[in-house]
């Protein structure tokens, strides 16, 4: 058993985490009097037609609402800027209902590209000012680095590769084709030039696979898979310039990473700039140094995409194919734990898996060539009280971390509520394999942790309380995917 330092039996007590008295009881009902109608797990009922076409209209005026004429903002408090996975699942969801919109998101993060090709996290908007958020352009001063771009100004780091992915979705989806065509035509070279930069500068031992230089790279920021991994930095006293948070403004500071968290982040991106964000650099230090299995069965699933992408626009496949084989041998390698029957990821300065289960472990279900016993494991820790709230229709799937490992919280960010966007992703792979009993009490999960909440960043998987920021964009999005893809398409 890994994880260490959990109970065997031990559950979470309701409302007990971080000094709250909330518990199923307590939780926002915004969409008053459905509590009933789809109601999570298990048995699910599905939605009404009455029921999907209310949630449609209501995840569009979420987006609507977060548009700022080119591209689409996470949270209009928390997160006012561009941000680049999170424009990708917005593209996801977007595409059903706006091609045009769709298409521009994209390519507004693309004009954030360096010109070694790696696509920055944020990009951010001249127009917010500086103490809207932190870290903001000041801080990271992107033009320390001769291959930012010119008047953009943006952050130092990247995020998970979900874009080649998110352009093939918005070309199936969209009405207007030759368009469609003309934008995978446009972007497809950018496309190649970021997986081109993952495969010459963050694969340090030519294993195939991505490796991450800080955990706003992850995706998954404050995950408890990073605190053993950042537990051997010692900040020299004086490194740290002095920083305010304005996180903490916009939501629950019990919602958010602690203080001495954002220190080792924050002296992570300084030391970065301090050597012009060199790639050779961030890699070669080893401060913070991993493969995690979510980015790079992401980064499997958009190579495989871009694959795809090359034949419309009538480039190459092949090279696409080959590096999509090579990051598969690196997952199945490197990252399988045989003894435990479980995907970790890998400390590249340690040399050694991280011995934690995350909702990482089930993300190689994003390949579709991934071997049956792998998947057969992966639905068998779904299933385990590891991933799976015991008992009772309020508990909802999936926890982002084991609810009986060292660290788990059901409240704080990233380390265990339940994210709609690395739902979804499960959603696909669990589909993808034929598992879709499963998948559906992905799908029921998602859609009634919205019914109970609304678009909330994040939820208590006992019990649906929404935590974090509200009128989510990617949570809206990607609930639209889901409404999508069910028998009847998109209600209009
Ligand atoms: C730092 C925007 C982003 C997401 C990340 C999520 C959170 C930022 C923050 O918000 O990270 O990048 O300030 O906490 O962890 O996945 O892309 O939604």
């Amino acid at each position: 058993m890994i994880g260490g330092g959990h109970v065997a039996g031990w559950v979470p007590p309701l409302g007990l985490e971080a000094g709250r008295a909330e518990g199923p009881m307590a939780v926002e009902h915004e969409g008053a009097g459905m509590r009933e109608s789809v109601a999570g797990r298990p048995g699910p009922r599905a939605p009404s037609e009455t029921q999907r076409r209310d949630l449609v209209a209501r995840a569009r005026a979420v987006l609507d609402a977060n548009w700022r004429g080119r591209w689409t903002v996470p949270s209009r408090s928390l997160y006012p800027h561009q941000w680049s996975w999170d424009a990708a699942f917005i593209a996801i969801g977007r595409s059903w209902v706006e091609q045009d919109r769709a298409q521009r998101e994209l390519e507004s993060i693309f004009e954030a590209q360096w010109s070694t090709g790696m696509l920055p996290h944020i990009r951010f908007d001249p127009e917010v000012p500086d103490d809207a958020y932190f870290p903001s352009p000041g801080f990271w001063q992107s033009d320390r680095s001769p291959a930012a771009p010119r008047g953009v100004p943006t952050s130092g780091i990247t995020q998970p590769p979900l874009h080649a992915r998110a352009a093939l979705e918005v070309w199936r989806h969209a009405g207007d084709r030759a368009e469609a065509l003309a934008f995978l035509r446009r972007l497809y070279p950018k496309l190649a030039a970021q997986h081109a930069h993952m495969a010459r500068w963050r694969d340090p031992d030519g294993r195939g696979l991505a490796a991450i230089v800080h955990p706003w790279e992850s995706g998954e920021d404050n995950s408890p898979l990073w605190d053993g991994v950042l537990e051997h930095l010692e900040i020299p006293p004086g490194t740290l310039p002095p920083y305010q948070r304005y996180d903490k403004r916009h939501a629950d500071p019990a919602d958010r990473p602690t203080d001495a968290d954002y220190d080792r982040y924050v002296y992570l991106a300084v030391t970065f700039r301090e050597h012009g964000y060199d790639d050779r650099a961030m890699i070669s230090q080893r401060l913070f140094c991993v493969e995690p299995p979510l980015f790079n069965a992401i980064y499997l699933w958009s190579e495989l995409a871009l694959a795809e992408i090359a034949k419309l626009v009538g480039a190459e496949e092949g090279p696409h194919v080959a590096a999509a084989a090579r990051i598969r041998h690196g997952i199945l390698r490197r990252l399988w734990d045989p003894e435990h029957r479980r995907f970790l990821a890998y400390n590249v300065r340690t040399q050694h898996r991280i011995e934690r289960a995350a909702i990482d472990g089930a993300m190689p279900l994003l390949d579709p060539e991934l071997p049956d016993p792998m998947v057969a494991a992966i639905a068998v820790e779904l299933r385990s009280p590891h991933f799976d709230p015991p008992g009772g229709l309020m508990n909802f799937l999936i926890p982002s971390y084991d609810l009986r490992g060292r660290g788990f919280d059901r409240r704080r960010y990233w380390r265990g509520p339940v994210w709609i966007n690395t739902d979804w992703l499960v959603w696909r792979g669990l589909r993808q394999h034929g598992e879709t009993e499963l998948a559906g009490e992905v799908e029921a999960s998602i859609i009634g942790l919205v019914e109970h909440s609304g678009f909330r960043e994040y939820y208590d998987p006992f019990g649906a309380q929404g935590y974090g920021s509200h009128d989510f964009s990617w949570t809206a999005a990607l609930l639209l995917d889901v409404l999508g893809t069910q028998a009847g398409g998109l209600p209009q």
